[in-house]
């Protein structure tokens, strides 16, 4: 926690759609009179093609669990995305694209993003797609995913993005839980000059997927592919066939919109169900006041697709606002580490929206890079992820903003749908680290490990929400059991975050990370739970344990606590391969840092892992690492303590 603030500039707050007074009035109206207020923002925000009966019902209890907003109403997402923007900006342009070689660019209007996503949305139709049924896209940052994202919507397919560094047996558990009938893939992606083969990839996990007829392959690395015939066809030649026209499917409010796949604290990746309406809503109406969007502007947000920061912030919040957002191919250090900065100057962008974890490399880089750039055009900055250390933060602000730019430390999760915590910029005097306030209609509490409301400031605690917000998480997909298990058994009556955070003398709100077993790896979350199932199946592991431990870049680090089979000793090569099994199994982000060789794990005389102990042992916390003597047999510990490796 840095004490420094930054106070908010008069001329920023003069010319920003709301100001700290506005803040205060709008967001007590919001939680005072909710109904009243999110007619109104949804008013504003969406077309709707037939009113709601109800602004919101809900209840958050076990026999009667659902989150339903805009009752009734209906519309569609791709008609607020385009249609509804061509005759005031059909000449506009919608997505400037810039491709992993800064030779590649591609400026798409909202006119021809229109004739983009009616096509595919007729090869997707004559491909017997309905809606209701599920599409999963595997895809490279490339303009066609926005495209296939939209063209889904536009027929009210249910589209499931698995991010393409995920691997085959990955994608294919996703395919198999959503019980998707199309692929929509492409041959390689491109990404730092080097090519991740993306169909070959879906080619082995379609062998497990019997569900899925037809893969739709894009061409863009032009390496040769191997073909299925019947089930595999090129993107470009069937679109280049269909019509133009696509009538937009009018959806249900509550019809669902996406599945989007998220590690938890036990099990398998979970699929996250968001709905049409009250996301729309909350992903038009955040991305314009927290990023102070002005007609006009060029909007970037880094993300990839495959996370649900690219689904709300690169294409749903800007596209519904008919704004320019910019997609971006490749990585911030290629061909250098300028290529954000120069992006930036490019394409004029105003308002740049980065993972902490990207600032950091790029300032282990130095100033540099950044110094022959201008990136006069920038007016606001924009983090998500993972909490932010003071010296990135004043790195972000000083050296890549100059120290003009107000920086939104945005708060929320792939379940939150939108933004739930984050100072707006022409409201706040900004203190680094924090996430400031709650947003419109959010309604945060600190709860005590036995659901105690903590009232007062300072206070500390497990983050839960005590209603419902439009973008709000809507089930685990195929799953209701798991959806109230996961998220309101543990505090009935509360939405639980899995975040602990922190309310200081004024208020103001500081996320500590998760309190669960879930990692956050650059910004990317992964479940101990499905590391360990990832070790277990080398047959040389009997047993496995994962904690995390703080790194000065990924933000946190994996490792592993892995007994060997029989009583064998560990080995240098074991390590190298169990290092591999997660790798394939998960893909390259669930990168193990570190293996201890354990004879034994502390464990409960029920039988359970105590990880609080396993943590402390990987922070070289000994002296604090509490009472250890419930376990059923204390001296593994010592064992553990002794042989522990360096973080
Ligand atoms: C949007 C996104 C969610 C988890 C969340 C929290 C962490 C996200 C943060 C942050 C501190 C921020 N997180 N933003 N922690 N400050 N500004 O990241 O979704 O991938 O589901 O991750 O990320 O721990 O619970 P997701």
């Amino acid at each position: 926690m840095s004490d420094k603030t930054f106070p908010v500039s008069k001329e920023f707050a003069d010319q920003a759609h709301i100001n700290h007074a506005k803040y205060e009035e709008m967001y007590a109206r919001s939680i005072n009179d909710p109904d009243a207020f999110w007619a109104e923002q949804a008013n504003e925000y969406v077309t709707w093609f037939k009113p709601w009966k109800k602004t919101v019902d809900w209840s958050f209890a076990q026999a009667d669990l659902h989150i339903n907003w805009f009752t009734e109403a209906k519309l569609n997402v791709s008609y607020n995305c385009i249609d509804r923007h061509l005759e005031k900006r059909g000449d506009q342009t919608a997505i400037i694209w810039e491709g992993d070689s800064p030779e590649d660019t591609r400026l798409i209007s909202y006119r021809e993003l229109h004739k983009e996503v009616c096509q595919l949305a007729n090869v997707l139709k004559e491909r017997g797609v309905k809606k209701g049924d599920r599409v999963s896209l595997y895809m490279p940052m490339i303009p066609e995913a926005t495209f296939a994202m939209l063209a889904c919507t536009r027929i009210g397919a249910v589209h499931s993005i698995v991010f393409g560094g995920f691997s085959p047996e990955a994608l294919s558990s996703r395919i198999q839980d959503s019980d998707c009938s199309v692929v929509i893939t492409a041959d390689q992606s491109m990404r730092g000059g080097k090519r991740v083969p993306l169909k070959a990839n879906a080619d082995v996990a379609l062998k497990t997927c019997p569900s899925v007829h037809t893969c739709i392959v894009v061409k863009r690395g032009g390496d040769p592919i191997e073909w299925t015939e019947g089930r595999d066809v090129w993107y470009h030649d069937e679109v280049a066939k269909a019509s133009v026209d696509c009538e937009p499917e009018q959806m249900d409010s509550e019809d669902p919109l996406f599945i989007l796949y998220t590690s938890g604290s036990t099990g398998t990746p979970k699929g996250v169900l968001h709905t049409t309406g009250g996301y729309l809503v909350q992903a038009a109406m955040s991305h314009k006041t927290v990023f102070d969007y002005k007609d006009g502007d060029v909007y970037w947000c880094t993300a990839d697709v495959g996370w649900v920061t690219g689904h709300t912030y690169i294409v749903y919040g800007p596209l519904t606002n008919g704004a320019t957002t910019v997609m971006f191919e490749g990585i911030p250090s290629y061909p250098d580490m300028s290529r954000f900065w120069q992006i930036i100057d490019k394409h004029q962008v105003n308002i740049f929206y980065t993972a902490p974890t990207a600032i950091r490399s790029l300032m282990a880089a130095g100033n540099e890079p950044v110094e022959k750039t201008s990136r006069a055009s920038l007016r606001v900055l924009g983090t998500v992820g993972e909490p932010i250390n003071p010296e990135a933060w004043d790195w972000y602000h000083n050296v890549i903003g100059g120290g003009r730019c107000p920086i939104v430390d945005t708060w929320w999760q792939t379940e939150t749908g939108g933004h739930m915590m984050t100072p707006l910029p022409g409201v706040n005097d900004l203190k680094p680290g924090s996430a400031m306030q709650p947003f419109f209609g959010v309604s945060p509490v600190l709860l005590d490990d036995e659901g105690n409301v903590i009232e007062g400031n300072p206070a500390a605690g497990n983050l839960a929400i005590d209603r419902p917000w439009p973008g709000a998480i809507r089930g685990v997909y195929g799953d209701p059991k798991r959806f109230y298990e996961t998220y309101f058994a543990m505090f009935p009556g509360y939405y639980f975050t899995g975040d602990g955070a922190r309310r200081d003398e004024d208020g103001h709100y500081w996320i500590t990370g998760r309190v669960d077993d879930v990692l956050n790896i650059s910004g990317h979350r992964l479940g101990t739970a499905e590391i360990e199932a990832a070790l277990g199946l080398h047959p040389k592991v009997a047993e496995a344990a994962v904690v995390g431990y703080p790194h000065d870049l990924t933000g946190q680090g994996i490792y592993a606590y892995v007994t060997p089979m029989n009583g064998e000793v560990g080995t240098d090569e074991l390590k190298a391969e169990l290092i591999a099994t997660v790798r394939k199994e998960i893909g390259p982000i669930a990168k193990v840092n570190i293996i201890q060789w354990s004879p034994g794990l502390p464990k409960t005389r029920s039988g359970k892992i105590m990880r609080r102990i396993l943590r402390k042992i990987a922070t070289n916390e000994i002296d604090s690492m509490g009472d250890t003597s419930t376990l059923a047999e204390p001296s593994v510990v010592d064992d553990l303590v002794a042989h522990r490796e360096n973080t």
